[in-house]
This record gives C-alpha cells, structure tokens and sequence, in this order.
C-alpha cells in the first residue's frame, strides 16, 4: 500500500482507491468494478465528497423501510465487499437483515471468496453460494440468487446495482433501495429509495438512522416512507450540483 499522508487533500479518495486496487489483487473485485469505481468518483466530486443534506434523509427513509420490512437483505458485489465489509455486517446486525452475495459478473469462485470474507468478519449467515433460483426476466448468470435469501425478500438494498437487475426485483414487487453516486443512473431512477451518496458514508449513516428510530413505532415509520418521493429527490440532486459548479465557477454570492 502507498503510504499517503493524512495531510493529502485527497486523502480519503486515495485511501479509498487503495481498498479497491486491494481488493481487485485478492480477487474480490471485479476488473470492471475498478472502471466503475472511477464513474462514481467522477459524481463524488461534483457532490463535494460529502453526505449531501436530501442524502440522509434517502438514508434515514431507506432505515425506516429496512425496519419496517418483515425479511430485508443487503445484497453485495465485489466493490462493496471491498469497501464496507464491516459496515455492511454492523448494518446488517443493526436491523436484523440478512445478507447475500450477487454479482453482475457472477463467478463461483469470487462468489467463494466474498462469503468467506463477510464470514471471516464475523457475518453469521451470509446466502448467495447455493443459488437456486432465478430472478424472472434477467437473463445470463447474474439472475441467480437463493430461495430463502434474496428470492424471498420484501425489500432488497442493493448497492452499486445494474438497472436492469433493479427493475426486475420491482417487478417481483419488492421494494428497492439502492446507493448509488450517479443521480442520472437507471438503477437510481428506478429504485424506490436512491441514497446519491458513497457507499463508504452511506452504509453508516443508514446505520446511524436504524439506531435512531428503531423504537419508532409502526405509524411513525410508515410515514417517514409515504412521505418519500424519489423522482422529486433526484431532481433536487441535480440542483444541488448544479449550483454548486456555478457556485464555483462564477464565486459564490
Ligand atoms: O462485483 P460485480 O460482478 O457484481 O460487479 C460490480 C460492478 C460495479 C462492476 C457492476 O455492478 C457494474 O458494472 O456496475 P455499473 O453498472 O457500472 O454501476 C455502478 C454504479 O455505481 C455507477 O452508477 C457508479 O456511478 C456507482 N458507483 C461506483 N462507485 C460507487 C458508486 N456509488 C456509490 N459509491 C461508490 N463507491
């Protein structure tokens, strides 16, 4: 590993790139996540590498419907295994959701290693080796979940998604909550809670939300949720960023 000052501006990007290239080396991370990663960067950049104000609460409407949810899961791929290993086992924990590993570039033996990593950091049951069913209308291996895992859920967060895989659990009328840095992305329009943030601050901050209103009672959650509307939230993305180039190209006023 590079030893990069705490003093570098860029610190945390760097730090973060770091787990990944990591990652990639043991063989978590997908060579195509690394390209992924880079387009994410490019949107954390414009959000100012910062939990943005309509971003917490996407985190705290997302904890509200995860306790809500009779048999939620937090479904991982490479990149976020990588990243938020022990945040994602402390969210899970916090809920209690379970957790399953689905890849977009599904591959046995990476399927292998990711469980076994959420394993060794203490997850206690982690689904996705047994695969044995398949998403209706996703074609190609990264249909495959498991029966008591993702199939069966009522909400699914899924990280980092592919927008086809996001609109083929709607369509088993679950509900969606994904992560995801690119407003613009068709996972983050079809979701019906988008969190426009880094995986590596919004798994905490769901976190943080779960702790906070885990002794809300039903009414109260369900309106936090009714009152979400995720269109009109990627809207106010869109502006935040807007204004916040013009802000740095004109100086602000
Ligand atoms: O491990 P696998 O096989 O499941 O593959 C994982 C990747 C990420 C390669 C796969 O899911 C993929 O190709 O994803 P996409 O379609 O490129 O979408 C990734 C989305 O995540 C993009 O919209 C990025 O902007 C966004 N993104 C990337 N890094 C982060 C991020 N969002 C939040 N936090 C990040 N750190």
């Amino acid at each position: 590993m590079t030893n990069i000052p705490r003093t570098h501006p860029r610190y945390e990007s760097l730090k973060i790139r770091e787990k990944l290239s990591k990652g990639f080396r043991e063989g978590l991370v997908h060579e195509t996540g690394l390209i992924a990663h880079g387009r994410g960067e490019a949107f954390d950049y414009l959000i100012g590498e910062q939990t943005i104000p309509i971003a917490d609460i996407a985190a705290k409407t997302a904890a509200a419907l995860l306790l809500k949810s009779q048999h939620p899961i937090i479904s991982v791929n490479g990149n976020v295994v990588a990243l938020t290993v022990d945040e994602c086992i402390d969210l899970a924990n916090s809920i209690p959701a379970e957790i399953e590993v689905n890849l977009f570039h599904r591959d046995i033996k990476r399927v292998r290693k990711l469980v076994d990593t959420l394993i060794e950091h203490g997850a206690e049951k982690v689904y996705g080796l047994n695969a044995d069913m398949r998403i209706p209308g996703l074609e190609h291996d990264r249909g495959w979940c498991e029966k008591e895992g993702i199939y069966s859920a009522d909400t699914v967060l899924v990280p980092l998604e592919d927008g086809d895989r996001c609109e083929a659990l709607k369509a088993m009328n679950k509900k969606v909550i994904t992560i995801d840095l690119n407003p613009l992305s068709r996972t983050a329009q079809m979701a019906d809670i988008t969190i426009v943030d880094n995986v590596t601050r919004a798994i905490k901050n769901i976190e943080k939300w779960i702790y906070r209103l885990r002794d809300e009672d039903s009414a109260a959650l369900d309106e936090i949720v009714g009152s979400w509307d995720n269109k009109n939230m990627l809207g106010e993305v869109i502006d935040f960023i807007s204004n916040r180039l013009e802000g740095m190209y004109y100086g602000s006023t």
